[in-house]
């Protein structure tokens, strides 16, 4: 894919501390000088500070808080996910719209991304609610050959990624629910969803959706008031989508291609250090039945092994399920720690 001779000006100027002239910029980037005021006036229009200055040139002092493709690719560090971008100011979900493109020769690692989303997907038919221009909704699409068994792995990289992202920029403690989900101080902050299409034993593409809660206030969706968080809550202010969504990306990418390497074990370590269930007490609802038992570990095809009161170890596969921690378990975990502890001092 050509990229837009605007994003190119831009991604130049980014790169530069100081003034650059309209001669170097129309030199560097092989354009006509004539065609550098227009993109200029373009970007200002879009809200970008950028100072011009007789005999000097072009200083680019700061992009708005847009998530169009050229403030998305300007200075992104990754090599596969995110060199395709497809943005909508508002779209039904980005999923749906991923899967449609999916089969269409797009590139492996494309992004699709909106300020908006009408019919937001949850798992299981249930809805993911965001108001719009606040939160960051996206999906993007692997296109890699790899075994149905797999797919879980890659499911991985979403919601490792949105973690080691929030930890590195903000500093915050999130960890992750099994099968995908990600939690500050025990409310849900992010959702992933994933759909695949399989062609008979490979798989032909992978989305995976994200969604992330960063300047919603949780009170927009007065049903998820003390079950939901955003960054701005965990921070006390709002905070600028496109370095975020730069962060997950690049993390993103980097997991993906240790992934693509064969580094599945040292991933799924990472990952279960993130998980917030192990060791709990846990009820798994599936078809209207119910399992409760301590989630024991998660094996490397992302089955969690369930340990039931008859000592019965069972494998829950992520499709089709919800799991709920059971308080009794973060009370009786509680517990076992401070007998452990007192334990020790005898
Ligand atoms: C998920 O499902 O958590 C997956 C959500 C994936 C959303 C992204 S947005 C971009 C992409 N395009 C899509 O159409 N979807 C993906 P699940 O585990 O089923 O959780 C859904 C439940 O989370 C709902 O029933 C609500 O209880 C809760 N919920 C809905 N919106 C929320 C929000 N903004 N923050 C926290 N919880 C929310």
């Amino acid at each position: 894919m050509r990229e837009e001779i605007g994003s190119k000006i831009l991604k130049l100027l980014a790169s530069s501390s100081g003034f650059l002239s309209g001669p170097t910029i129309a030199r560097k980037l092989k354009i006509s000088r004539a065609a550098i005021p227009k993109r200029i006036k373009g970007f200002r229009t879009l809200g970008c500070k950028i100072d011009s200055c007789a005999g000097q040139g072009y200083r680019l002092i700061s992009v708005p808080d847009k998530l169009l493709p050229p403030f998305i690719t300007m200075g992104l560090k990754t090599t596969i996910i995110g060199r395709q971008v497809f943005f909508y100011p508002k779209i039904d979900s980005t999923n749906s719209q991923a899967k449609a493109i999916a089969g269409q020769g797009i590139h492996d690692g494309a992004l699709v991304i909106t300020d908006y989303q009408t019919q937001g997907q949850g798992r299981l038919k249930r809805q993911w609610v965001s108001p719009p221009q606040k939160n960051l909704l996206l999906s993007v699409v692997f296109c890699s050959l790899v075994a149905p068994s797999k797919v879980f792995q890659m499911t991985l990289f979403a919601s490792l990624a949105i973690c080691k992202s929030l930890n590195a920029l903000f500093k915050i403690k999130a960890g992750i629910k099994w099968p995908n989900d990600v939690y500050v101080n025990n409310r849900k902050i992010c959702g992933v969803l994933t759909d695949v299409a399989t062609d008979q034993k490979r798989v032909k593409w992978v989305v995976v959706g994200i969604g992330l809660n960063v300047n919603a206030a949780p009170s927009f969706e007065p049903e998820l008031g003390s079950l939901a968080t955003s960054l701005k809550r965990e921070t006390g202010r709002a905070q600028k989508r496109p370095p975020i969504l730069k962060r997950i990306l690049e993390e993103m990418d980097c997991l993906y291609k240790r992934f693509l390497s064969g580094e599945i074990t040292n991933l799924r370590d990472e990952w279960l250090s993130y998980s917030i269930i192990l060791g709990k007490k846990v009820t798994i609802f599936s078809d209207g039945l119910q399992e409760t038992g301590i989630a024991e570990t998660i094996d490397e095809d992302g089955v969690l092994i369930l340990l039931t009161p008859d000592g019965e170890r069972k494998k829950i596969v992520a499709g089709d399920v919800s799991l709920r921690i059971q308080e009794t378990g973060v009370r009786r975990q509680k517990s076992e720690e401070r007998n452990h502890n007192e334990s020790s001092l005898s």
